[in-house]
């Protein structure tokens, strides 16, 4: 069975298999440590090894997951976190596409392998594209798409014998066929006077480089076997009495009783209930409001869960703790509300990318990138374009910064990408997106798909479909999709509650000449609203910029131009802004790696910061601006504004 997957999954002829479902019941809760949880994390080097067997299928054949690694062949070290493509000196490593083999030895503590009362789980957060995992050469799990997580329980395997550790071994296969999100596909060349024999190459109509690995941490946890699964959080405000709707999932039990508390910043528990649902009611709640918004910002209540459940073995306790942020999202016909109040989106678009790394999770960047946001005055932004690490959006809580949380959906260019076997993917991957994120306070829409083929006859079915499935996952949340097709054409935009806009006047369109810009993009955005009339995002505008060029008058690719070209958009988001226009997201917030071609200058320099996060001129030039938008959209009643003030730049 398995070789008949692997088979199928060869480089040769990708074909994906129906394998989510099962993984999609249950809940993704984030592993926390609590009084009956532990977490061990394993991250470091992993033994590693990509199979270049012409049909990509030596490791199934030579099943290398039966025994360690080594012992089947050379073994590279590889760093986990991290993308396999740019840690190595070889070129035919950095465009590999097909199967990779990873591997580690996990020791565990001696309780986790005895006692029968605990429940291992392994975790991996991210395996770019489709992922296979063994455990002591048993099979646990498979997942398809690379930005969300999956798990095994893996206890009955550690506790079958007296063993102290485990050996995890994961295969792995970016490529990526119309069917995938995002899609690609295989383009064999059979011109034996041009190419060598089995030539190929992968193409994608996406504009980021396909890295692939084991982009986030791959961690074992405990749970009691009666445990919390899952845990739903809605708010609401009533007045100044704050609302939370809870729903509690338990397995491994039916006779169990749950307790939560809701505990304010400092620990004071300001409500509680019991059951598996119920409001809890907050006084004089503190709301969570975004970044620059309020003079107290972000503020995070926690939910203590604690549940006892009887088992055959007697009574099992267990705790798990979320944070909490009490806050409201509404549209209207021309505004985006936050706890009631218009909601200005400032920010940027960003990417998971790095030197050496690529999209490989990196607690320094993540740092450097969150205070980079802050002292741009940046109050959003869009996660384009695949749900990034959990870590992140922890931290958007914690800070404030508002998020468009994008699925996967980029490159949409076929009509066969836009067939029910597409879409049935599509779904489930939204759900998992949902199932993982809904409890953010800092995420206040879905984007279910970046700048698709949404004027293809499909393409009505498709997005209608799409959006409803996620609003029935979640409506408490707008859902949009971001178009770069006309207003005319569009089959998409009907159903989705906020337009999201990409142009690139006078860079794509018109190129050299900033005089136009003004003039098309008044046209593009009363175009959409006097069709629709719905608040209208410009979801990404911007130039390519190298770095350390300048030119004035300004000349394409100069530091000049990206400013110029920034400013003339500016003239008329600020006259649209005080209409419909409920956001302005730069692309991009930084330089990023991209395929190789001839419009690629070492990737795409539309950044405002460049790949090592170092400003451009256009930088300071949109810190200024946003931090006078802030100035315009404070709500607190307190005379204090927001102010930028140097060398301490986020302080107000
Ligand atoms: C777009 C895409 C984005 C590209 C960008 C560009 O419209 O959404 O992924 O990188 O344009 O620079 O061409």
């Amino acid at each position: 069975m398995l070789r008949e997957r692997a088979g199928a999954w060869a480089v040769l002829g990708p074909l994906l298999w129906g394998c989510g479902l099962a993984l999609l019941q249950g809940g993704m809760l984030y592993p926390r440590e609590s009084r009956s949880r532990e977490r061990k994390e394993l991250d470091g080097l992993w033994s590693f090894r990509a199979d270049f067997s012409d049909n990509r299928r030596q490791g199934f054949e030579q099943q290398w997951y039966r025994a360690p690694l080594r012992e089947s062949g050379p073994t590279l070290d590889m760093p986990v976190p991290s993308s396999f493509n740019d840690v190595g000196q070889d070129g035919r490593l950095r465009s590999f596409v097909g199967w990779v083999w990873y591997e580690r030895e996990a020791t565990l503590p001696q309780r986790w392998t005895q006692d029968l009362g605990t429940r291992v789980v392994l975790r991996i957060g991210s395996a770019h594209y489709y992922a296979i995992v063994w455990v002591n050469g048993v099979h646990v799990a498979e997942h398809e798409g690379g930005h969300l997580p999956f798990e095994a329980d893996i206890s009955k395997l550690v506790q079958s014998g007296p063993l102290s550790s485990c050996r995890i071994t994961i295969a792995i296969n970016n490529t990526l066929s119309p069917y995938t999100l995002p899609p690609g596909t295989i383009l064999y060349q059979t011109d034996t006077s041009k190419y060598p024999k089995g030539y190929f190459v992968q193409n994608t109509n996406f504009d980021f480089f396909n890295y692939a690995g084991l982009h986030r941490s791959v961690l074992l946890y405990t749970t009691p076997i009666s445990y919390i699964d899952d845990i739903t959080i809605t708010t609401d405000v009533d007045q100044d009495i704050g609302l939370v709707n809870y729903q509690i999932f338990i397995q491994g039990s039916e006779l169990f009783q749950l307790e939560v508390f809701l505990l304010d910043a400092d620990g004071r528990t300001v409500a509680q209930g019991t059951g598996g649902q119920g409001q809890l009611q907050v006084p004089r709640a503190h709301l969570w409001w975004p970044y620059l918004m309020h003079e107290h910002p972000a503020y995070l209540y926690s939910l203590e869960v604690r549940l006892t459940a009887q088992t055959a073995d007697g009574p099992v306790s267990d705790f798990y703790t979320l944070p909490v942020g009490i806050r409201t999202v509404a549209v209207t016909e021309s505004r985006f509300l936050i706890n009631g109040k218009p909601f200005y989106f400032h920010g940027v678009n960003k990417h998971e990318d790095a030197d050496i790394r690529g999209k490989g999770f990196d607690w320094p960047l993540l740092v450097k990138d969150f205070n980079l946001l802050r002292w741009l005055g940046a109050n959003a932004f869009r996660t384009s374009h695949y749900p990034y690490a959990e870590e992140l959006m922890q931290l958007c809580d914690r800070y404030g910064i508002v998020v468009i949380d994008e699925s996967p959906g980029a490159g949409i260019a076929l009509a066969q990408s836009l067939s029910n076997v597409s879409l049935q993917h599509h779904l489930e991957v939204m759900e998992e997106m949902v199932r993982r994120d809904k409890n953010h306070p800092a995420v206040v829409m879905w984007s279910v798909a970046n700048e698709p083929a949404s004027s293809l006859k499909p393409a009505g079915y498709y997005f209608k479909t799409l959006i409803a499935h996620t609003k029935a996952l979640d409506p408490s949340r707008p859902v949009t999709f971001v178009t770069k097709s006309s207003y005319e054409a569009d089959l998409g935009v009907p159903y989705v509650d906020v337009i999201c806009v990409n142009s690139y006047y006078s860079w794509y369109h018109d190129y050299g000449h900033m005089e136009v810009i003004q003039l098309q993009l008044a046209t593009q955005f009363e175009n959409w609203y006097r069709t629709y009339q719905k608040p209208i995002i410009q979801s990404e505008y911007g130039a390519e910029t190298i770095a350390g060029f300048h030119q004035d008058p300004p000349l394409m690719f100069s530091e000049e131009y990206q400013k110029g070209l920034l400013e003339q958009y500016h003239l008329v988001l600020d006259q649209k802004r005080k209409e419909y226009v409920v956001g302005e997201l730069i692309w991009n917030f930084a330089d990023f790696m991209t395929d190789q071609s001839p419009q690629r200058a070492i990737g795409n320099r539309k950044g405002i910061f460049t790949r090592q996060r170092q400003p451009k001129s256009a930088a300071f030039l949109l810190r200024e601006r946003y931090w006078k938008l802030a100035n315009e959209t404070w709500h607190h009643q307190s005379a204090v504004k927001p102010q930028c003030v140097e060398n301490s730049p986020f302080i107000f």
